[in-house]
């Protein structure tokens, strides 16, 4: 802490939001109120300026509709009527309905449901892991996002933190491959332009012209889902003009020969039939890739959306170790740094708790568990949302709130705000926000650790989620040592502190200067695999994952501190390219025919911020993007509202008819809270609960519909 002028109190903290950015905040408070957050101008990726939807970040902690107190509900499920309550009643009221639960269907008729709208190591993705893992409760596995991208990283070249985004400055030849970096990654942006500066061509894969795709040298329209046909195509073009690095390849890579003999079914013409992209630009792709060294590709989580997006990661991320360019700096290829973070795992979750033969229910499928569609025993018969809003986020969510609906479900929710998913709630318990609490932040976007120290009260009874858990455990009874230990403790448990890239980082250091850099070299120099070191089990890069050779596939759940066994799984060792289900059906085999993507808002972060007026006014209402080719026949003009359905579901939109996307393609983005709509449903109410073929991720861009004016 600083005193900045004689009343401005400058604290330092970090952004809490599921970003690759992780901003370096400075909170300025005067007489105990939060004035204004500003970003750290020292600071190497935020450089002072935060984004659109963090910009009145001070206001939002001060938002009317805050949930300020435990309430319990006194209306029929889902109106939303609530009546405020003490922390005693409702901890009371969750202890007596969970012995009678348990008494009659055991623990696991108890279910979490969390993601990741907290990111922080104490309040985020894991929090609640050890309390419910104690209890015994049903595992949730939480796949919205990255699981399988990281399942598929972690094959090919082991968890390492690959490239760091602020090397891309030195890079040559960028692509940016499923990621709309200018909405989603504003931050690494600049490195981006400061290497097209010098000289650097730009190339981003995207089915749709984004504005990052706006800003590129060459914007290269791809099929959705249809990645990994076009790195194999890539592949075929190096390998067979021979631009390939062949000791780089002799050296440090595994199975080259099956890599081989994959990429050879992917000639250019087929290539091009399957991802719409005509041959000269994949054979340009490829020698342009493959011949300017300090080549970079920044993967976007958008790859993994689709039932083959699991391979197009393994298949994408091959490519630098087959032309060399883990080489230079600059080179490489970036999917998540996060696993240079050093964390203890087994101490923030306690997977040694899970009573053994415990199951596991995957979060994506929560309408199926809760409408008796997956058959269970014991049936779920409560629900604990925290971090997450299944009803705006999950794929299904008209299942999902048919779930939710049900009288006989006690669902406890803690939250911000009253969401679309919190009105369901029998209880709700009111969260702290990030000026509120301390927390240490790591990113899955670069190398930095920061604190984020509490700036500020917490408004009326909220606290923060480690608090909450903390609460529940003495609640139960639980007396282990865990529920004892303070936040600081904690947060000396949950790194090892000692770790060769920890150097010169301590609590103590952190308190005095914010963040810290990993010792994991300079940005401009760093080389991480120019001679292989890659953390698979062969060492090497493996083209051909000795992980899926194996034959019962184990999916690196790390997420929740175990591991998911899925025997029988059959893994093809070498990437191919999976078709989707439903945007690959030939026309006419399906009756819906327009495939709809659902990529993240600007203005919004998922759906946080959804409920500002100022991003509101900047994001506008829910539209879908149409070509003109589908919006004529359906009389659908510029501004016309239309109805976006399937077997699933529906939602309104205004439409915005536009070249930016391809004919029988169309594009809304995911985030608006179903409730602020005109239907009153937004995007998720169309999409499948169908996983991705690795670490059970959603696939959001494998989506049919039609769409007519209302
Ligand atoms: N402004 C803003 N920033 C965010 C978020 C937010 O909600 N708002 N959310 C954060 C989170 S949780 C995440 S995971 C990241 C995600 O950030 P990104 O990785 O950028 O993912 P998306 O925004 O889902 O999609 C990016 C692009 O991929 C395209 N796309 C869709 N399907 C495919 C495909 O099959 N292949 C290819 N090549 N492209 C495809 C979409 O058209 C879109 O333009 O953003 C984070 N940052
Ligand atoms: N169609 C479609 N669906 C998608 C995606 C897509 O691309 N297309 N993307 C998927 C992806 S990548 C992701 S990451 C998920 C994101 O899904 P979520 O993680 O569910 O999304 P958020 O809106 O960020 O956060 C959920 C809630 O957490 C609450 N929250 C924030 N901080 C705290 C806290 O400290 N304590 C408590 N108790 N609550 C808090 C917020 O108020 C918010 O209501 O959505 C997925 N859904
Ligand atoms: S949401 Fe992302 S870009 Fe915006 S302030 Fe937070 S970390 Fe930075
Ligand atoms: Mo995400």
């Amino acid at each position: 802490m600083s005193t900045h002028s004689s009343e401005t109190l400058v604290v330092r903290g970090a952004c809490p939001q599921d970003c690759p950015d992780t901003c370096a905040f400075l909170y300025h408070v005067e007489d105990g109120r939060l004035v204004e957050v500003t970003g750290d101008p020292d600071h190497p990726m935020t450089r002072g300026g935060l984004c659109v939807k963090l910009k009145n970040f001070a206001e939002h902690h001060y938002n009317p509709d805050r949930l300020l107190y435990p309430m319990k509900r006194v209306g029929p499920k889902g109106s939303g009527m609530f009546e405020r309550i003490s922390w005693d009643e409702a901890l009371a009221t969750i202890k007596s309905r969970w012995t009678d639960i348990i008494a009659e269907y055991g623990t696991q008729a108890i279910m979490p449901h969390a993601y990741l709208g907290h990111q922080g190591t104490l309040n985020g993705l894991t929090a609640g892991d050890a309390f419910f893992n104690r209890l015994g409760s049903t595992v949730a596995e939480k796949t919205y996002c990255e699981s399988g991208s990281s399942t598929a990283w972690i094959m090919t070249v082991g968890p390492t933190g690959g490239m760091d985004v602020e090397s891309l400055a030195v890079s040559k030849y960028i692509i940016v491959w499923g990621m709309n970096m200018l909405n989603t990654n504003l931050h690494g942006w600049p490195f981006v332009l400061k290497a097209k500066a010098a000289g650097a061509k730009i190339v981003v894969i995207d089915p749709v012209r984004t504005r990052t795709a706006k800003q590129a040298d060459w914007h290269i329209r791809i099929r959705p889902g249809t990645d990994a046909a076009l790195a194999l195509g890539m592949m075929n073009v190096i390998i067979s003009e021979d631009l390939y690095d062949h000791d780089y390849v002799e050296k440090y890579t595994l199975g080259f020969d099956q890599l081989k003999a994959r990429a050879e079914e992917f000639p250019p013409e087929r290539v091009s039939e399957i991802t719409g992209i005509p041959v000269v630009d994949i054979l340009t792709l490829a020698r342009e890739y493959a011949g300017t060294q300090r080549s970079a590709i920044r993967q976007g989580v958008a790859v993994e959306r689709s039932p083959g997006g699991g391979d197009a990661v393994r298949a994408i991320t091959c490519l630098p170790a087959l032309t060399g360019a883990w080489r230079y700096p600059g080179g490489g290829t970036i999917e998540m740094p996060i696993w240079e973070f050093p964390f203890k795992f087994d101490f923030m979750c306690r997977p040694d708790w899970i009573p053994p033969g415990t199951r596991v229910i995957n979060e994506l499928e929560l309408g199926a568990a809760l409408t008796g569609a997956m058959p269970l025993d014991p049936p779920i018969k409560s629900l604990f949302v925290y971090n997450s809003n299944p009803v705006s986020q999950a794929p299904g969510a008209g299942t999902i709130v048919e779930g939710l609906q049900r009288e006989d479900l006690f669902m406890v929710c803690s939250e911000l705000f009253i969401t679309d998913t919190a009105k369901y709630a029998d209880i709700l318990l009111p969260a702290t926000m990030q000026a509120e609490q301390l927390d240490i932040m790591v990113t899955w976007g670069h190398l930095y650790m920061h604190l984020n120290q509490p700036a500020i009260a917490p408004p009326g009874e909220c606290v923060p989620n480690v608090e909450l858990f903390r609460r529940l455990a003495k609640t139960m009874g639980f007396t282990d040592e865990h529920w004892d230990l303070d936040d600081w403790d904690m947060l000396r448990r949950c790194y090892d502190w000692d770790a060769p890239v920890m150097k010169g980082i301590t609590l103590e250091a952190l308190k005095e200067k914010g963040w810290m850099r990993l010792d994991v070299g300079l940005p401009d120099e760093r080389t991480p695999h120019a001679t292989g070191d890659f953390r698979t089990p062969s060492g090497k890069c493996e083209f051909a994952s000795s992980l899926a050779a194996g034959g019962n596939f184990v999916v690196p759940v790390w997420r929740s501190g175990y591991e998911a066994m899925q025997p029988g799984t059959s893994v093809d060792p070498v990437p191919n390219y999976i078709p989707s289900v439903e945007t690959m059906l030939p026309d006419g085999a399906s009756a819906f025919p327009i495939n709809l993507v659902s990529p993240k808002p600007h203005a919004f972060l998922n759906t946080q911020y959804a409920n500002e007026p100022t991003q509101q006014r900047r994001q506008g209402e829910q539209i879908i993007v149409i070509h003109p080719m589908d919006a004529g026949p359906r009389s659908i003009e510029q501004g016309s509202y239309v109805r976006v359905f399937n077997e699933r579901g529906a939602f309104e939109a205004r439409a915005e008819v536009s070249e930016d996307v391809s004919p029988g393609l169309m594009m809304t983005n995911v985030g608006h809270w179903p409730g602020l709509n005109r239907s009153g449903t937004a995007v998720n109410s169309t999409t499948s609960t169908r996983h991705c073929n690795l670490g059970q991720a959603g696939t959001y861009s494998d989506n049919r519909v039609d769409v007519q004016r209302v």
